[in-house]
């Protein structure tokens, strides 16, 4: 009899076991809410539109403004407070490390998706961008360390796309890591192409003996854009026009395709930069990045395609499901606004020349206004609390998964939870996010009911979900560190400020963000705080500590070598 027992607990377990799902989590850096021609865009992204047509697309998803903090997020279903990583180690000011929830790397307690399908059974693989390892200085942070059975990644926020070379003057070279250890990257390096292949290889060494979960983070479109020139060519003329006929034309595409309301208004936030007082040189560069912008997306779509075409052939694909997604809206940054940035920049080996732009050694940003553009309909950008930093796509599609847009408001913190509730595993009491199983039955399902407030704060900006209200305010130079509100049912474009006409509902908003700052120790910053005078110090500290320590060390010991001597004599 106990024999027979045994059987069916065999039985069901391995039933159980081939009901879970393989997962290919796709994080792109810097990806704007249109971006992709699903979402409105006009660049070819033939695979992601696939999957995204026969899939779930969430249009009212919101990440944090900034990559480690969202990639905290993503991977533990936690409030960024709670993981180590509250903004991004390259700006979080050194004396704030020793407060807990500030530590600068991914926490152990702060378990990551991959550590929790672990215990469910499952291999799990990772290439690309980690970036919660303080800058590959915390070995316990790295992914092989935290429930990735085989990584080959990157431990920053960027670094060149072809080589090992810095694209910050923090780090002298990009910090890249196979299964913990240090490594080279190969001659014929391309980030997006190698991501690729190199997860094909993990996903193929181990057959098909288990279900998977394969996390990859593409460097794709994060400074330096860069892309090969086949994928760039195709694009030369597509922005000649400039950045404010690319948002209006935007704004036109997202509300044909039901992704923003065809009666609402979008701000004008580009009425005091004429692309027409540009000069012809400025025009001709920016007119080039956006197309190397284009080929840089064109390409990572092409070898998400290669990743596809492998699952089809191996008999993979009926089983797996993909979540698109990105860390933050479009990254709107002018390395030379920046004195300490412009001056390294102009002492390395980095170049802008025309010809060769979006090669190895260009340089390539989109900047300030085609960003702001391309986070079209929303207002402003990676950074910001505004719905450009935090509004961007996410996909969900394969086995067992609806198709349709679902238009409710979503969060960064769902994806775990979502992933855990998929594959059958115990979701961790520390997640605040929700599974959206909860919604796949009817997509008119809120899932954040009218008294669920969901608070953000990344390095001193700030916003708070309240049913349709939000209230968000960002620091200068951009912001002027005001709340304001806005109903986002009203006005997905955040054009009008209500906290005079609402006041009851504004103090409400005030209040649970106070609650949220108590419930997750958040740290306020003060006025004084400036994410890049950080970057500079931590860029000082970074390089020349070592240094100091040595030298106080070498002193030290010399001092007390000689009163060693000196007191032998007397
Ligand atoms: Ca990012």
């Amino acid at each position: 009899m106990r024999y027979i027992y045994f059987l069916l607990a065999l039985f069901f377990t391995n039933l159980e076991a081939k009901n879970q799902p393989n997962f290919i989590l796709i994080l792109i850096d810097d990806l704007g809410l249109t971006d992709l021609q699903a979402f409105g865009g006009e660049i070819d992204t033939p695979n992601i539109n696939s999957l995204a047509e026969k899939g779930l697309m969430l249009t009212n998803y919101h990440t944090s403004p900034e990559c480690a903090p969202s990639r905290a997020m993503l991977l533990t279903g936690m409030d960024n407070h709670k993981t180590g990583i509250p903004m991004i180690p390259e700006v979080l000011p050194r004396n704030l490390r020793k407060n807990k929830g500030y530590e600068g790397y991914l926490v152990p307690e702060a378990l990551t998706i991959a550590e929790i399908l672990k215990k469910s059974g499952y291999r799990t693989y990772m290439t690309g961008k980690w970036h919660l390892g303080f800058g590959g200085e915390h070995i316990p942070s790295l992914p092989i360390n935290r429930g990735f059975d085989k990584t080959f990644i990157l431990d920053a926020t960027g670094g060149d796309n072809y080589s090992k070379h810095s694209y910050l003057p923090y780090y002298l070279e990009a910090p890249w890591f196979k299964n913990g250890e240090e490594v080279e990257l190969p001659e014929d390096f391309y980030s997006s192409e190698f991501f690729i292949d190199q997860m094909i290889d993990f996903i193929d060494e181990d057959g098909s003996k288990s279900p998977f979960f394969a996390y990859v983070s593409f460097q794709a479109q994060h400074i330096p854009v860069q892309a090969p020139k086949e994928f760039t060519e195709k694009y030369l003329d597509l922005y000649q026009d400039g950045w404010s006929a690319l948002r209006e034309k935007r704004l036109k595409r997202a509300q044909e395709l039901g992704i923003f309301p065809e009666d609402k208004n979008a701000v004008n936030s580009l009425e005091n930069y004429p692309w027409e007082e540009e000069t012809q040189e400025e025009k001709e560069l920016l007119i080039k990045s956006m197309a190397v912008f284009a080929g840089m997306l064109n390409a990572m779509d092409f070898h998400i395609g290669r990743l596809i075409e492998y699952l089809k052939n191996n008999g993979l694909y009926e089983d797996t499901i993909f979540i698109i997604t990105s860390d933050n809206g479009p990254e709107g940054n002018d390395p030379r606004d920046h004195a300490t940035w412009r001056a390294w920049y102009e002492t390395s080996r980095w170049n802008n020349n025309l010809e060769t732009l979006g090669e190895e050694d260009s340089y390539v940003f989109i900047g300030t206004e085609f960003a702001q553009a391309m986070a079209s309909p929303s207002h402003l950008y990676k950074f910001h609390m505004s719905e450009g930093g935090l509004r961007v796509p996410l996909i969900i599609s394969g086995k067992g998964i609806p198709s349709g847009k679902y238009k409710g408001l979503t969060f960064v913190t769902d994806v775990a939870p979502t992933i855990a509730d998929l594959a059958s595993s115990e979701k961790e009491d520390q997640m605040i996010g929700k599974s959206l199983k909860a919604i796949f039955n009817d997509f008119n399902t809120d899932l954040y009911k009218e008294n669920e407030p969901v608070g953000l704060e990344v390095s001193g900006n700030s916003a708070l979900f309240l049913g349709d209200y939000k209230i968000v305010k960002n620091k200068p130079p951009v912001g002027d560190s005001k709340w304001r509100l806005f109903n986002l049912k009203n006005d997905p474009g955040e054009t009008q400020d209500l906290q005079l006409i609402e006041p009851e509902i504004f103090k409400t908003l005030i209040q649970k963000y106070s609650e949220y700052v108590e419930k997750n120790g958040v740290i306020e910053l003060g006025e004084s705080y400036r994410w890049y005078d950080e970057m500079t110090i931590n860029t000082a500290k970074r390089h020349f500590m070592p240094y100091i320590y040595a030298g106080s060390a070498f002193f030290f010991i010399l001092i007390a070598t000689l009163i060693y001597f000196f007191r032998r004599k007397l």
